[in-house]
């Protein structure tokens, strides 16, 4: 790290997944950037700079408290970790290991992870999960199964390199603004042509050449159809199709099928557009692509499958400068999950079923992990107060969601026992039985791995207030307590981090004394992974057949599209109020710009603020999650969009 000796050494960014570096400046309430991976300028975004009073000190919990005649009352730590052991032994030994959920930790250390998912297992669950996990969940599972791991093909440098960038229902300029700032700008700079596809141009838009607006849903087939424009050309990358993959030949097959107007006119999109993107995929050397959420969760076909069928038929994975990268959101998104914190997966990506990986797991533990995959993180939150009777939640808001206020409330109320850790007073805490006060990102040791699977230091730049401590001794204390304590003896995360880099194939071969500086697992991958071959059983990587058609949806409602997530803390209130429709729509509506409308399911009715803007496709409604969540409950994706006028006094 660079920087003059006089400052206090570098942490992670715990704001986002990129995972700048930081530290503390004068001002106690700036952060200062280093030089880092992520940041090699040493810059930081508005949100890095001001992590500091994130969450705000006003709504920091300080002291341990435990819930007495219907109150949440401050107790010493001892008392909270009796009652917090107390409440979750109950439930194993009164119905099972499986009637415990662990819940969170995307914003937690890879150690604190590595310690929870421990936990769960040796209680003898697998159910331990995180919800912003699943905002990546068909991505990662095409590259896993496809490719050989659940993360970004290469590191954010070879973005520099690239000569083609294709964004893919992501807003990266705007949500994970250094990695877009530090790579993709330059790149773009030095000539790399930037494509969008977003039914929504947003921040990112401004710097792309091409932006393909499908109806949101449509990726599948919009991609598809992009490959089939690639293979009329002759762009396919032959001799590495033949040499690396396999099934090409079926799914090539199934791309002539395509009906060329047919795929352009559901995706809704301009058919010359689809050429020129098909044109530049075949003329360019070197194509990457950003993933964000809005690529993934499109059942009953997936999206980013289709993106990887596109780059493996171009010869554009396993070279620097071309690739899949997700851009994850929370600061240990990657970390949580390759540390084991997903109901079917043991630390490093091993499935839970696989016999020999349970007994290598075991050989370390002193007992094999349960063998039944968990379930994922929704499936236990719809399970509370029936299968599951308590839950140990670390850093997770699980109130702000899209099911309806009672359905929740009977979930959550309905638990024997609620354990939280978090670091701040949230919509859930009145529903839980303890609550712990935790140390934040800034406050706590350890590491964390972002979005390209650069493992980073984690330091403590600041105390923690009051009573509160980091997330690491709540879980080793409950470990101890809980399950063999010689299995929790853990002197500090070093030591956690030795045994997670032992039971776990991608750290395998880390110490802890690397990320110091900082490294990217696998072993000796280095940034670009599959330059020689696939981590699958042949070593190729497999193609997957052409998506199933698509209901593009009804066009006489307006489809809803939400951005952002529902806590972020930092939206501003105009991206928060506003509905975002096309001119066209807005004038059918006789609705514009600045007024209040009402947009509504039929059942649900948000008003919001509107915002008429051709940045927006026709047919789509585009709103802040912190504000449309309630619309999406009943999965239906129409909404209306009327005024609100009050009729004047005086009409004619
Ligand atoms: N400032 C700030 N930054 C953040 C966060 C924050 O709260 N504040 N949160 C972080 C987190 S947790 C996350 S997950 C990331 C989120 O990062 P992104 O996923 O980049 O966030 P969004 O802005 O919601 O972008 C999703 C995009 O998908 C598009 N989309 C919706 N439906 C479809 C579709 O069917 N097809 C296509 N192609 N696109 C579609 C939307 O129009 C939108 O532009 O941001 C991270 N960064
Ligand atoms: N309905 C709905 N559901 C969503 C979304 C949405 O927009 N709407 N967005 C999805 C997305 S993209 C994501 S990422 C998830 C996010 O969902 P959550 O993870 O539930 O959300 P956050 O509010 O970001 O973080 C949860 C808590 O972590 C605490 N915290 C911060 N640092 C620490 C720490 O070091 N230790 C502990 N113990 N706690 C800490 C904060 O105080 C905060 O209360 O939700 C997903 N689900
Ligand atoms: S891009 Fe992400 S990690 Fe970097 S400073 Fe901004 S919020 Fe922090
Ligand atoms: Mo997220």
């Amino acid at each position: 790290m660079v920087g003059d000796e006089s400052d206090p050494p570098p942490t992670t960014c715990p704001e986002c997944g990129v995972g700048c570096q930081l530290t503390r400046g004068p001002d106690p309430d700036r952060a200062r950037g280093r030089k880092g991976p992520a940041n090699p300028d040493g810059r930081l975004c508005r949100r890095g700079a001001t992590t500091f009073g994130r969450p705000p000190e006003a709504e920091r919990l300080r002291r341990p408290r435990v819930r007495r005649d219907g109150e949440l009352t401050p107790v010493s730590w001892e008392t909270a970790m009796a009652a917090a052991a107390e409440g979750l032994a109950d439930a194993r030994d009164a119905t099972g290991p499986d009637s415990l959920a662990f819940l969170g930790a995307p914003r937690c250390t890879n150690e604190e992870n590595y310690l929870l998912q421990k936990l769960a297992r040796l209680c003898g669950t697998n159910n331990v999960d995180n919800r912003a996990r699943l905002c990546h969940d068909q991505t990662a599972r095409a590259l896993a199964d496809r490719l050989g791991w659940p993360a970004s093909t290469n590191g954010l440098d070879g973005l520099r390199s690239a000569d083609v960038i294709l964004v893919v229902g992501a807003n990266p300029a705007a949500r994970q603004p250094m990695a877009f700032d530090s790579f993709v700008r330059p790149a773009v700079r030095d000539g790399a042509t930037l494509v969008h596809l977003d039914p929504v141009g947003n921040e990112t838009t401004r710097l792309a050449d091409v932006h393909l607006a499908p109806r949101p849903g449509t990726d599948a087939l919009l991609l598809d159809h992009l490959s089939a424009r690639v293979d009329a050309r002759g762009g396919v990358a032959e001799s590495f199709v033949a040499d690396r993959t396999r099934d090409a030949d079926r799914y090539r097959e199934e791309l002539t099928a395509l009906e060329r107007g047919d795929a352009a006119a559901v995706a809704g999109v301009d058919d010359a557009a689809v050429d020129r993107v098909a044109e530049l995929l075949c003329e360019r050397d070197r194509t990457a692509a950003v993933v964000g959420t809005g690529i993934d969760g499109q059942p009953p076909v997936s999206a980013p499958d289709a993106l990887l069928n596109l780059l493996l038929l171009t010869g554009n994975v396993g070279r620097p400068g071309t690739g899949l990268y997700v851009f994850r959101g929370l600061v240990n998104e990657q970390g949580a999950t390759d540390a084991g914190c997903v109901p079917d997966k043991l630390p490093g990506h091993v499935s839970v079923t696989d016999a020999d990986a349970r007994e290598r797991v075991g050989s370390v533990w002193g007992v094999d992990p349960p063998k039944r995959p968990g379930l994922d993180a929704k499936a236990l939150v719809g399970a509370f107060g029936d299968a599951v009777r308590a839950a140990l939640v670390v850093g997770e808001n699980p109130a702000v969601s899209k099911r309806p206020d009672e359905w929740l409330d009977r979930r959550l109320g309905g638990l024997d026992t609620l354990v939280l850790v978090d670091a701040a007073e949230t919509a859930t805490t009145p529903y839980a039985d303890v609550v712990l006060p935790a140390a934040t990102g800034v406050e706590k040791r350890g590491t964390v791995t972002n979005l390209d699977r650069t493992v980073q230091r984690v330091r403590p730049v600041r105390d923690p207030p009051g009573d509160a401590r980091p997330d690491f001794e709540v879980l080793r204390e409950l470990g101890s307590r809980l399950t063999a304590p010689a299995q929790f003896d853990f002197d500090g995360p070093d030591e956690a981090f030795d045994e997670l880099a032992d039971v776990s194939p991608a750290y395998a071969g880390l110490s802890v004394g690397e990320t110091k500086s900082s490294r990217q697992w696998p072993g000796d991958a280095g940034s670009t992974l599959y330059e020689d071959g696939f981590e699958t059983a042949d070593g190729r990587a497999r193609f997957v057949g052409v998506q199933p058609p698509v209901d593009a949806g009804d066009d006489d409602g307006l489809r809803l599209v939400s951005v952002g997530r529902a806590n972020d803390d930092a939206a501003t209130r105009g991206e928060r109020d506003r509905v975002r429709i096309h001119p066209d729509d807005a004038a059918a509506r006789d609705v514009a710009t600045g007024e209040t409308v009402a947009v509504t399911d039929g059942e649900t009715v948000v008003e919001a603020v509107a915002e008429t803007t051709d940045d927006v496709r026709r047919g789509t409604a585009v709103m802040h999650a912190a504000i449309a969540d309630p619309l999406e409950r009943r999965g239906d994706p129409n909404v209306a969009v009327r005024p609100l006028r009050s009729a004047p006094a005086t009409q004619e």
